[in-house]
């Protein structure tokens, strides 16, 4: 049943990713409180990266550790003004070496605490790799549908090649945050995952909102053992609660620990490495680009960072492209409205001298075509003209007499009428998405109601398992697990229209602001 899952996915909302007490050992990790440069907590790989005992780094100042930290500053004040909260992380190439070599810093603060993550520096070998200028044709923004469409699978394909991973996918969230891989690039012999359908569940909010404030996600090995942070006890002589060290944000950590439900969940997909790049666009989380490897795979800092670069010029051209088409949009909307004004007015003036009008099959098709239905009505108290395959008159009057008891909003849509109103189950097959708008004169009791109906789409949906069953809860252990099946799972939709788009949408409110303007003017003229 619908109420325990439900329970299960609160559960993981209330997961506190960023507070968890672990990273992951591909690096160390050295933080303390903003603006103070004393390190309160180190995770224990102290030695193997240092060579150093924890006890003998925890409590001390950074400057201490890295007298040239960061490279330039002269002393070490100057240096302790990188650890206030910076939206940019700060990069030091072979900052320090230890056991296993040079290493690079990586420095981010955040209102409550600056984190310094040392990791291997790049290796010779692969500087080419990683500074290699990103190809100039994702700075090209596409603006056709088929350039969009070239557009993402030369990103996919290009990121394949520069992650060596064996899949890479363009996974986009949908308005209900369920998600669909749009495109994708992988080694031959892999099954396809293009198109399926993921549930929303699979990426809890919380996990979605640290994409908003971090380009990627590292995780190299799902079965490599997580390192715990260790806390100064009594940093400077005061009370250890005080220092607020049990409660380090890892929110801008790069090692930060994976989510045991999560590191399930690539087990189950039989994934060992993962690697994800957050695509956001106008400070919406827009979508992520997942890459999946079998085996263990780690990328140096510099080599994530190009990436990074790549699926940020994605984002732009995202930007780019909705923008462009967005106009095109205005101006073509612009054009159909004008030509449907004229075509009302002319059949109004027929009207009113007592001509026969020609000017009525036209317009029936331009507003049919105005948001692309297949029937169309005005109604205007008891009168009504319907044109294409609409509704009978009283079905149209019950769906109208419904329509102003339930709202007042000026304009209406849905692509499930059945769902809301269900008498509407008996049109559906012309008849299953229906778009209102309703425009009244001032001191008019009445309302002018215009409807536009789409016809029955059925559709299906492939899930990468039942979304239903989506997380499960371990009998023996109580614990929570993600579901364990990715078999596909199809879903049909039926009593549903195609959906009406942002476009169809401001289509139908242009086209009231005339009437109202219309309206107006009928107003202010003189009284004939
Ligand atoms: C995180 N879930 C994620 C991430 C992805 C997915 C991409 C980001 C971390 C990463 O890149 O590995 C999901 N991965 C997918 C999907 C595809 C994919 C949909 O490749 C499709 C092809 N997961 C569950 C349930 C819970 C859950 C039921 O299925 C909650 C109980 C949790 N997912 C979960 C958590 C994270 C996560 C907690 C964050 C992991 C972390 O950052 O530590």
């Amino acid at each position: 049943s619908e109420q325990p899952l439900q329970g299960f996915i609160d559960e993981c909302e209330r997961e506190q990713l960023h507070l968890t007490r672990f990273v992951q050992p591909f690096g160390l990790l050295l933080a303390g409180a903003a603006g103070d440069a004393r390190i309160r907590h180190l995770s224990n790989n102290s030695i193997a990266w240092l060579g150093r005992q924890p006890d003998a780094l925890l409590g001390l100042p950074l400057t201490d550790l890295f007298p040239e930290f960061p490279p330039g500053a002269t002393d070490s004040d100057q240096a302790v003004r990188w650890m206030y909260p910076n939206p940019d992380k700060q990069l030091f190439p072979a900052l320090c070496s230890g056991p296993a070599g040079l290493l690079d810093g990586w420095l981010s603060c955040n209102d409550n605490n600056w984190l310094l993550e040392l990791e291997p520096a790049l290796p010779a070998s692969q500087h080419l790799a990683a500074y290699r200028p990103i190809p100039h044709r994702l700075f090209r923004m596409p603006s056709s549908e088929s350039e969009w469409t070239r557009y993402c699978q030369f990103l996919a394909d290009n990121l394949l090649e520069a992650t060596g991973f064996e899949r890479v996918m363009i996974y986009r969230f949908r308005d209900d945050d369920s998600g669909e891989v749009m495109t994708e690039s992988l080694e031959p012999g892999l099954e396809p995952y293009l198109g399926l359908r993921y549930p929303a569940s699979d990426i809890p909010k919380i996990a979605r909102d640290l994409y908003l404030a971090n380009s990627h996600r590292q995780i190299p090995d799902r079965r490599a053992k997580p390192v715990a942070i260790l806390n100064a006890t009594d940093p400077g002589g005061t009370d250890p609660d005080e220092t607020g060290s049990h409660l380090l944000d890892l929110s801008l950590s790069d090692l930060r620990a994976a989510s045991p439900v999560h590191l399930e969940y690539l087990k189950n997909m039989d994934v060992t490495a993962s690697l994800s790049f957050s695509v956001v666009v106008g400070e919406r989380l827009w979508g992520l680009i997942a890459c999946h490897h079998r085996k263990p795979r780690e990328l140096p800092l510099p080599l994530r960072e190009r990436c990074v670069a790549m699926c940020q010029a994605f984002s732009m051209a995202i930007s780019g492209f909705q923008g462009t088409r967005r106009l095109i949009e205005l101006s073509n909307s612009e054009e159909d409205i004008t030509r449907l004004h004229e075509a009302m007015r002319q059949a109004d003036e027929d009207y009113a001298q007592g001509r026969e009008t020609d000017a009525t099959p036209a317009l029936g098709d331009l507003l049919l075509e105005l948001v692309s239905a297949s029937g169309a009505a005005l109604v205007d108290g008891d009168s009504l003209i319907s044109f294409g395959q609409a509704p009978e008159p009283a079905a149209i009057h019950a769906q109208v007499d419904w329509l102003l008891g339930q709202s007042q909003e000026p304009i209406f849509a849905t692509d499930h009428l059945a769902g809301l109103f269900p008498p509407a189950r008996a049109q559906i097959d012309h008849a299953s998405g229906l778009l209102a708008v309703r425009v009244r004169h001032f001191g008019d009791p009445g309302e002018r109601v215009f409807l536009w109906w789409r016809p029955e789409q059925p559709q299906t949906v492939t899930w990468a398992g039942d979304p239903r069953k989506s997380a499960l809860r371990d009998q023996g252990q109580h614990m929570l697990s993600p579901r364990a099946s990715f078999e596909h799972w199809v879903e049909t939709t039926t009593a549903h229209s195609e959906p009406w788009s942002n476009s169809d949408l401001l289509r139908a409110r242009k086209f009231r602001s005339l009437l109202l303007r219309d309206i107006n003017a009928d107003l202010l003229a003189p009284r004939r």
